[in-house]
């Protein structure tokens, strides 16, 4: 075939109210540096691990930066790992999500306080999936600010009330950014599968896949940056 969806241009699209889709938000290079941080991360102090979600492990791992997720609370420590402290959330990532939040809302004032505090890194292999669910563990409702790196999965990204019908299903590749907030920041959303094979060369991650979500968790306040 001469052209597959994936040789169209892509856009940024407004996938619902408050969630928008930024194709190809990140350069090939910035992808391979993000992958190499996260495997600085997941060196320690606390290794990326798979959460227990109601006694099932779920397939992903994770690793956190500037506060420790697990169902369904944040602490400093990895109190279900290894009690260490987790690594700081790192300065350049807060000023990597008010760019993409501006190129997401065009709000600038809304774009220049936004401070995230918290990364879940996840790695997904070529069979991990994640269910639909609502990030509901933060006290703020600022946006959350999602990365992709590696293979394309498909994601689907549903309403506010329940994991089914409507939603939408789409592919996130290497490089796409994904916002949501407003009316849209409590939406159920997961990741269906992964598409082994489908990692562009030079991402920095051969195979499996790398999703990083800013957050605000509205525990503490941070020093403005
Ligand atoms: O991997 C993704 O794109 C979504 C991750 C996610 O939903 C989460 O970390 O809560």
């Amino acid at each position: 075939m001469l052209f597959t969806d994936a040789d169209l241009p892509r856009s940024p699209e407004q996938v619902a109210p408050g969630a928008m889709w930024l194709p190809g938000w990140l350069t090939r290079d910035q992808q391979a540096w993000l992958a190499r941080q996260f495997h600085m991360w997941a060196a320690g102090p606390v290794p990326p691990r798979s959460a227990k979600v109601r006694r099932h492990e779920m397939s992903v791992t994770t690793v956190c930066l500037g506060w420790h997720w697990r169902p369904y609370a944040y602490s400093r420590d990895a109190v279900d790992v290894n009690g260490r402290r987790v690594l700081d959330f790192p300065d350049w990532m807060v000023r990597l999500g008010r760019r993409i939040l501006f190129d997401a809302t065009g709000d600038a004032q809304q774009a220049e306080t936004y401070t995230p505090d918290t990364a879940l890194v996840n790695f997904y292999d070529a069979t991990a999936k994640m269910g639909m669910h609502q990030d509901r563990d933060e006290i703020s409702r600022d946006p959350v600010v999602s990365l992709s790196i590696g293979d394309t999965c498909t994601f689907r990204f549903g309403n506010t009330e329940n994991r089914n019908r409507p939603y939408r299903d789409i592919a996130l590749a290497s490089g796409d950014a994904f916002v949501f907030g407003g009316e849209s920041r409590l939406a159920f959303h997961g990741v269906q599968r992964i598409h082994p094979g489908t990692a562009p060369d030079g991402c920095g991650l051969p195979q499996g896949r790398i999703n990083i979500t800013m957050r605000v968790t509205g525990l503490e306040t941070g020093q403005p940056l």
